[in-house]
């Protein structure tokens, strides 16, 4: 009997390609971090970085290449300002970058983390170098949050996971303004029991705009004796209504395998707050944090994900139930 399950995305042999010892400025850890390609091709990471203070802040890495000769700011790039926003008393986590054309601009929907917990954060620029605050848009508990690049009948759409007495599931909210928010609905939910999303799930990177519908990679949760076990899963939502699932995977595409995944100040996750897609159209770049700790990138083919859960999913009301 052989273990032949697929692999759909391929660790860089160069992982873990960036650490703190890489940063220009002290730094505990870098990981979790936002990407983007730019319009000359660079690849831009907006990576959490937390100091030893505990607190996060977000600073960009720019690169060719999107593997090596990375170039990081000199100084934070994108501070948290309790003083005007105090729900960012205790720091600013895990971006998630959107070209949004109609507005010439990038939207980061970023984990805005105060006394009142974690809650959804959006801020938009053109160049990361100065940033519009639009403040908090989703109350806390909330997280896991990013906006899809074009509205949705006429609204914009802000994908999010906020954490209710019914679980930690994935929810889709639209907004004329980007400021006032409403019809919430849930999208995705955790699974129960021994499902490896079992106990949470919420969105990795921004959904993938593909012929067949927005593919979704996802984070699911299992909590186990020995903490949380933090894995990818990939559904797929309708293009003109995402407010559908389509299909969903039975199994996790991605999980903690690697030393650097397996080992650090959170073990066994890895965490895709975003991804560049190269000039092919097809082959993704995946950005992720291993284990809180560092930042890795793996390679996968949007075409052959999209084809292995044609393949090995299942529409949600077979697999799925709150
Ligand atoms: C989640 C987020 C991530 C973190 C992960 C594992 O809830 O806070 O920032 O990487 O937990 O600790």
């Amino acid at each position: 009997m052989t273990n032949d399950h697929v692999t759909l995305f391929h660790r860089h042999p160069r992982n873990p390609i960036l650490t703190a010892a890489d940063w220009p400025y002290p730094a505990h850890t870098v990981f979790n971090p936002g990407a983007i390609r730019l319009a000359d091709g660079t690849t831009l990471l907006l990576c959490r970085v937390e100091d030893r203070r505990g607190h996060s802040h977000l600073s960009a890495a720019r690169s060719a290449n999107g593997i090596d000769g990375w170039v990081i700011d000199p100084t934070p790039t994108f501070q948290a300002d309790p003083t005007n926003f105090p729900e960012e008393l205790w720091g600013i986590e895990d971006a998630r970058i959107t070209l949004l054309e109609e507005l010439g601009q990038y939207a980061i929907a970023y984990t805005a983390f105060g006394k009142a917990g974690p809650g959804v954060a959006l801020a938009l620029t053109k160049d990361f170098h100065t940033f519009e605050r639009y403040g908090i848009v989703m109350q806390p508990d909330d997280k896991d949050a990013a906006l899809l690049p074009r509205r949705i009948n006429g609204l914009f759409a802000l994908l999010h996971r906020p954490i209710a007495d019914s679980g930690a599931h994935i929810w889709i909210s639209y907004s004329p303004d980007l400021r006032n928010w409403g019809s919430h609905k849930l999208i995705l939910n955790a699974r129960k029991g021994a499902w490896w999303d079992a106990n949470k799930v919420g969105l990795s990177p921004p959904l993938i705009e593909t012929p067949g519908g927005w593919l979704m990679l996802y984070h699911g949760v299992r909590q186990t004796a020995a903490g949380g076990l933090y894995r990818v899963g990939v559904a797929l939502f309708d293009l003109q209504d995402p407010e559908v699932c389509l299909l969903r995977g039975d199994a996790w595409i991605f999980g903690p395998e690697a030393e650097y995944e397996r080992a650090g100040d959170v073990a066994n996750v890895v965490f895709p707050c975003g991804y560049t897609i190269c000039d092919d159209g097809d082959t993704i770049h995946l950005y992720y944090g291993a284990a809180d700790t560092c930042i890795a990138m793996a390679t996968g083919s949007i075409r052959e994900i999209v084809a292995w859960l044609r393949a090995e999913g299942s529409p949600p009301h077979m697999a799925t139930s709150i």
